[in-house]
This record gives C-alpha cells, structure tokens and sequence, in this order.
C-alpha cells in the first residue's frame, strides 16, 4: 500500500472543516489511489466537537482514510506533516477593527509556523485560509525558519472560481470553458480577478464578453463582495465552496493535478518581484503547477490600464497589512 500522506487541518471542528475533511478522506485532494492521515487541531474547548467530526468520519467507512489523531497542540497536529491546512482562525468580533484582527491572528500563526518548522516532513506544504489569509501565511513563513518561503501558500482559489462562474453564465457556457482566470493581490474585497487574460472556449475573454462597462463594474463588484453576499443570503459564511477551492488548491499543487499546458490557477505565494510586485508579499498570482508540489509564477501577461490600478491597489493593502504586523516577521 502506497505510504499515506499526512494532512493536517487547523480549526478542523470549524465550518470549513466540517466541508472539508469529508473530501479529503474520500480522495478528492490526492486522488483515489493515495491514502490520508488526518491530523486535526482545534482549541481545546472545540476537542468535543472535533471528537463528534471524527465519529462521523469512522461512520464514513472511507477506504483510503488510514488514520486520525485530533489535538489541541500544534506540534503534535504538525508532526511529520507532509501538507498542512491552517483553516483556523480568530473570526472578526464586534467593534473590533481590522488592525486588532491582525494582531490577534498573527499571534495565532506565529506559534503555527515555529510549529510547522520543528514537526512537519521535510517536504511540507501549507495552504493557508484562515483570515487574513495572505498575511497569516507571510507571518507563518517568517517564523518557520529552515522552511522555503515558497511552501507557504495562501487560498485565493474561492475568488477564481466565484470568477469563473460569473463569466460563464455571462457567456452562457459552461464554466469548464473558462480558463486562465487569475486572481491578483489580497483575498479581500479589493482582490483582482484578471479578465484581460481569461479564456473563454479557448477565445480571449474580452472578446466573447465585449461588455466593458459589466467587466469593469458589476462582474468586478459581485466577485470582491460575494464573501459578503453569501453572509447575507445564509446567515454564515461561505463553507462548503471555500472547503472546495482549498482540495483545488491543493490537489493542483501537489495532489496530481497540474494546470494544463498554456493554463494556470490563482494562487497567493511569495511574489519575486514579478508584474513589479514587491519582493516577499504573499499576493495571488497566476500559477502553473506539475500536481507533484512544484509551481512557477506565469510571467509575460499584459495587464490593461484599469487592471494594472486594481493591482497597485490591493498590493498597496497587502504592504500595509505587512507593515502592521512587522514585529512578527
Ligand atoms: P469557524 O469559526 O466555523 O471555524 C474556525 C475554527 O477554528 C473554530 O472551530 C475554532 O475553534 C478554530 N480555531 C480558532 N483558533 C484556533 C487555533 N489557534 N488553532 C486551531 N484552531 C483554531 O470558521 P470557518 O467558517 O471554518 O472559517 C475559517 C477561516 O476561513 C476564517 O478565518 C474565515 O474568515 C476564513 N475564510 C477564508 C476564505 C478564503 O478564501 N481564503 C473563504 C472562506 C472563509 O471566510
């Protein structure tokens, strides 16, 4: 039997992970030929539940689920980890500013990423969703020394494919004729998603949807707040499709599905300056994977003038929430 690898999910009793744990043992991350070991973190007075989501996963009899440990120490969660989902997070309370939030998540995956650093495999991952996901997972880097920059990896995925979606009703296609939908900068409201260089049916997108003025406002609009709008309409946030984008996100950078050729994937990771991006911010980034835990940054994408303001934008919001976070870098 081929080894496992081992999976472990912060704020795994969370909604989220009540989405998420289910697809990953039934082998929609790694595919149906690879086993999993789930090893759960939640706080300590979430042990209960995580007990209750573990019965069910028993109750699931999954074939390729080899085993679960469930922990309120991270070390313990982290140990010989070869992909780590840092789910949890300090959800943002009443009056409190986004400053505060900050603060008190950055506390959170400081511990995380030393954690992350001491235990986890050689060959660790780390796909970071808990918000605010981009700078949590530049603060988990910064404090997981001897571990790459470049294995830590924030979820702009849900963003894509909130995208994607859009377009295609819009073109009224399927929405596997939309391809090569990047997602620039934060995942906040003043993320970018890059119709300039999308496809659709293998066409620009821009020429399939020559409404420029839906392009640059509704469309826009709809995708920066569906966060919001699914708050609205459900009462909580977004769970299942962010449990979703995350086994995407994962299953294209190292669970066997790599971008086809000339495609690529919205990923938030390390930038190298590129598209004049500073060096060493976590910013969504066009992406091609090989599926077995490598990827590159696409290089050479034109952005339209309206395109590259957004840009600046939101990377301007990812330099001040670094700022703001400094001492734990
Ligand atoms: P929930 O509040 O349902 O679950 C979070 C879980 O994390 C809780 O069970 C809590 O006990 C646990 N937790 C808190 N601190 C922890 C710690 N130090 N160690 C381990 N576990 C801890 O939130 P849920 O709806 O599951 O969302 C989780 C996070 O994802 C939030 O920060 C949310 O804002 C973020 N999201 C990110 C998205 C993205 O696209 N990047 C989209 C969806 C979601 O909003």
């Amino acid at each position: 039997m081929t080894t496992p690898v081992r999976v472990a999910v912060t704020g795994a009793a969370g909604q989220i992970g009540y989405a998420l744990l289910f697809r990953i043992a039934s082998g929609q991350m790694f595919g149906p030929d690879t086993p999993v070991h789930l090893q759960l973190l939640e706080i300590t007075p979430a042990l209960p539940a995580l007990e209750g989501v573990a019965m069910e996963l028993d109750d699931c009899a999954f074939p390729l689920l080899s085993g679960i440990d469930l922990t309120d120490a991270a070390e313990t969660a982290f140990a010989g980890s070869n992909v780590v989902c840092l789910v949890g997070a300090k959800p943002r309370g009443p009056g409190m500013e986004r400053a505060d939030l900050l603060k008190d998540n950055g506390r959170i995956f400081t511990g995380q990423g030393a954690a992350i650093a001491s235990a986890a495999a050689d060959d660790v991952k780390v796909a970071v969703v808990g918000n605010p996901a981009n700078t949590n997972a530049l603060i988990a880097a910064a404090n997981a020394d001897g571990v790459p920059a470049e294995r830590f990896t924030a979820m702009v995925r849900l963003d894509e494919n909130r995208a994607k979606s859009q377009l295609a009703a819009k073109a009224g296609v399927p929405v596997a004729q939309v391809t090569n939908l990047a997602v620039w900068g934060n995942h906040s409201p003043t993320m970018v998603p890059d119709v300039d260089n999308a496809r659709i049916d293998g066409r620009p997108a821009t020429e399939v949807i020559t409404d420029r003025a839906w392009i640059e406002g509704e469309f826009l609009s709809t995708v920066q707040q569906r966060g919001k709008a699914i708050i609205d309409a459900r009462g909580a946030s977004s769970a299942a499709s962010a449990a979703n984008a995350l086994v995407d996100h994962v299953a294209s950078w190292c669970g066997g599905q790599s971008t086809a050729d000339g495609d690529w994937v919205s990923m938030a990771v390390p930038s190298d300056g590129s598209y004049g991006i500073p060096e060493g911010i976590i910013s969504g980034f066009p992406v091609a994977t090989d599926g077995v835990g490598g990827y590159r940054i696409v290089e050479g994408l034109e952005l339209s003038a309206f395109t590259r303001s957004k840009v600046e934008a939101t990377v301007a919001e990812l330099q001040q929430e670094r700022a703001a976070v400094e001492d734990m870098l």
